[in-house]
């Protein structure tokens, strides 16, 4: 069931981690599948020793902090004054939604999670960064959340969504089809989102086919791809559609 449950969740009266959501102290407590993201936390979560919980999908899917901020920096610049509100689509355990939420550009940040343990870290790890209460928890579908508890707020909203890319496999294919995106494809993902918002970013893989997305803007309107990168290497891209103006 869909659930708001911005207010009376009591996790954060324990440290202790609910099932499916972990904070490993040494690698050695880490399974040997995901042991190689060990060295990545604090790139990952610059306050990871403070606590941070992560599932164990979210060590490879999670969004490094270095990153996330400048997403966050770019999308408060460059969307148009009057949109007041951040809908996150798919927080995951929080690497966007805690920078959208940190970059005070906001009226009210939502973050919507269809996976009760990955909120559940989000929410714990957004208490860590001190923006908890600057954002609103929603679990469950987040297509079902927006048309049905969240049509209202599309037009004074940017819509951000950090889908899943079909895990780290993506990395297979010199140029990734966005049409077999699983669970959701490129249309999938931006009809449902275009209908509630004329602000969308989607956060996708590096090699994403730029024809595929060029395909999708609208008229005369460009669409923005930018690269984030750490270290001299490109981690990811945004592609900003409909208004969007950089500096
Ligand atoms: P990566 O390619 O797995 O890591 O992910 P890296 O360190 O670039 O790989 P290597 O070649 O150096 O070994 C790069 C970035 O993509 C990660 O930091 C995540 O932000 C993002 N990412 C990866 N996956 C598999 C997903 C995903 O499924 N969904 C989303 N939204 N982001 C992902």
């Amino acid at each position: 069931m869909d659930r708001n449950s911005q207010d009376g969740d009591n996790e954060f009266e324990s440290n202790t981690p609910p099932k499916g959501c972990q904070h490993y102290a040494n690698l050695s407590d880490m399974p040997w599948d995901i042991q190689k993201y060990y060295d990545q936390r604090y790139s990952i979560f610059s306050q990871y020793d403070e606590g941070i919980w992560m599932t164990e999908d979210a060590w490879f899917g999670v969004t490094p902090e270095p990153v996330a901020k400048k997403v966050a920096e770019h999308v408060a610049e460059a969307a148009p004054e009057s949109k007041a509100i951040l809908i996150d689509c798919f927080a995951g355990v929080g690497g966007n939604v805690i920078a959208f939420a940190r970059s005070g550009r906001w009226r009210r940040v939502y973050a919507i999670e269809k996976d009760p343990r990955a909120l559940a870290c989000a929410k714990h790890n957004a208490e860590i960064y001190g923006v908890r209460d600057q954002i609103s928890w929603y679990e469950g579908d987040c297509f079902k959340i927006l048309r049905n508890e969240l049509a209202d707020l599309g037009k004074h909203s940017v819509v951000f969504a950090s889908p899943p890319w079909g895990g780290p496999g993506y990395r297979s294919d010199t140029v990734f089809d966005l049409t077999r995106m699983q669970p959701y494809t490129l249309l999938d993902l931006l009809k449902p989102l275009q209908k509630l918002a004329n602000n969308v970013v989607l956060y996708l893989p590096r090699t994403s086919d730029m024809r595929q997305l060029a395909a999708q803007s609208r008229g005369s309107s460009k669409t923005m791809v930018m690269h984030y990168c750490m270290e001299g290497a490109s981690k990811a891209i945004c592609a900003y559609f409909g208004a969007f103006t950089f500096r």
